[in-house]
């Protein structure tokens, strides 16, 4: 073993993350963001693109179930068409427990206010990551916190 080959910090948790936007929103150079992110930290990712409905979502969970969904929005309407994207998967035997968050510019006016912070929790999302000085910071915590998937 080289010198090199020691210092070499240990290999980040390996997951499989779906990223997504919702049904209304075109906006990509965030789900690009988001991909890169998480490729940096050790996930394999599957990137759905823009203007996903909320059916295409539950069945791509289907086809390959993640480890992990991160929805997505910066054009005003994340809130509404999250709320329905989050309700469809949680509605989903084999998708209730998946770790699932949203993020981005929820509301017409950047942030949505706290009633949608919490609409979107009691939904299901286990977290909600909106536009501030600590979101991505927060956000990185979270994936890190998540176990490492069992099966590759
Ligand atoms: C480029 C752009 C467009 C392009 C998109 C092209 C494309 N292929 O993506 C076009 C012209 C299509 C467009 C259209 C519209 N846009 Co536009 N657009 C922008 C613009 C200028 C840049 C967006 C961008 O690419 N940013 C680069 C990426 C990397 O950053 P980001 O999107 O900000 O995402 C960051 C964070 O939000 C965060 N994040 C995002 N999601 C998530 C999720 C998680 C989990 C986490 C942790 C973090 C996170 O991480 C990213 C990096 O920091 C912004 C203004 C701006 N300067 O930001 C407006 C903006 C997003 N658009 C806006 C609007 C209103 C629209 C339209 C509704 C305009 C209209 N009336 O038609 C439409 C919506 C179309 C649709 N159906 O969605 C508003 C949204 C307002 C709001 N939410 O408060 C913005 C903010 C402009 C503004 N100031 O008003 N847009």
């Amino acid at each position: 073993m080289t010198a090199t080959e020691r210092s070499l910090p240990e290999p980040e948790p390996w997951l499989a993350a779906v990223v997504s936007s919702v049904a209304s929103d075109a906006h990509t150079w965030n789900l690009v963001f988001l991909q890169l992110l998480l490729e940096e930290l050790g996930c394999r990712v599957r990137n759905l693109g823009p203007c996903v409905p909320a059916r295409e979502l539950v069945a791509e969970c289907h086809r390959e179930p993640p480890d992990l969904v991160v929805l997505s929005s910066v054009n005003g309407h994340g809130y509404r068409d999250g709320l329905a994207a989050v309700r469809a998967v949680r509605s989903e035997p084999g998708l209730t427990t998946v770790p699932l968050v949203i993020g981005g510019k929820l509301g017409v006016a950047g942030r949505v206010d706290s009633a949608g912070r919490e609409a979107l929790i009691a939904a299901g999302a286990d977290a909600v990551f909106e536009d501030g000085i600590d979101a991505i910071t927060s956000f990185y915590q979270f994936v890190r916190s998540l176990p490492e998937r069992a099966t590759t």
